[in-house]
Parts: structure tokens; sequence; C-alpha cells
């Protein structure tokens, strides 16, 4: 029964990263230097993730509106990501997005949340 549930759970995701992938429309543009200041300022957050994971797909696709080519890290059971996760966040809930900022490490969850810090401070 289980197994089940997984089954349909992962197929309902992956219909929905096709749908994702069709509908998701043209990325914000920026001038060269500022994306290049943006992209280096990245270079400080990943996002762990499942890739099929409505909540992880809903939070790559605000990235990628917003232009924001964060590293992904996938957590499947078994994963070096995963074992971070649990180790660095305290549990394995995806998606979470880990920021590094004045030597600290932050281990944000709830995609809602995740998606309004990148908006607040990347928009
Ligand atoms: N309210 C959360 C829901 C996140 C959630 O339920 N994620 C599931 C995957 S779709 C999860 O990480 N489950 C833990 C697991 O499968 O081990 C959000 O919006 O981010």
């Amino acid at each position: 029964m289980k197994m089940l549930i997984n089954l349909i759970r992962n197929l309902l995701g992956y219909i929905i990263i096709v749908v994702d992938l069709v509908t998701r429309g043209s990325k914000k543009k920026r001038a060269p230097k500022e994306q290049e200041e943006i992209n280096k300022e990245l270079k400080k957050f990943s996002l762990y993730q499942f890739a099929a994971c409505p909540f992880c797909t809903k939070t790559r696709r605000a990235m990628y509106k917003l232009n924001l080519p964060i590293e992904k890290r996938n957590a499947p059971e078994g994963s070096k990501h995963r074992a971070e996760l649990l180790e660095g966040g305290g549990k394995v809930k995806v998606p979470c997005l880990r920021i590094e900022q004045d030597g600290k490490v932050e281990w944000m969850y709830e995609s809602s949340e995740i998606i309004s810090y990148l908006e607040k401070r990347f928009a």
C-alpha cells in the first residue's frame, strides 16, 4: 500500500514538473553586471530538494522566475545530502534553503517562507 501511495505521489510530482516546464514563462532579466553580482552572492545558497516534490517544484519555479541559479542538492534516501540536511537543519523535510551568511549557516524550511525571502532579497 505504501509503495502504491509513493508511486502515485511520484507520478503526480513528475506531472507537475512537466506542467511547470511548459508553463514557466520567462525569467527576470538584469543587466549582466548585476546578474554577475547576484550569481556570486548565490554561491552561499543551496536548495535541498526532491525532484518530484510539489513544494520543491513551486520553489524552483520561483527561483527560475527570479533568475536565481541556486545550487540544487537532491536528498533521496541514503544520500550524503540527506545526511547533511538532517545534521545541519535538524530534520529531513524539503525544500530547505541553506544560507551561509556572516560566518553562520541558516537552514530555512517551508516553501512559502523560502519564496518570500528570495523575493524580498532579490526581486
Ligand atoms: N509545508 C511544507 C511541506 C513540505 C513537505 O511536505 N515536503 C515533503 C516532500 S513533498 C517532505 O519533505 N517529506 C519528508 C520525507 O519525505 O521524508 C512546504 O511548503 O515546504
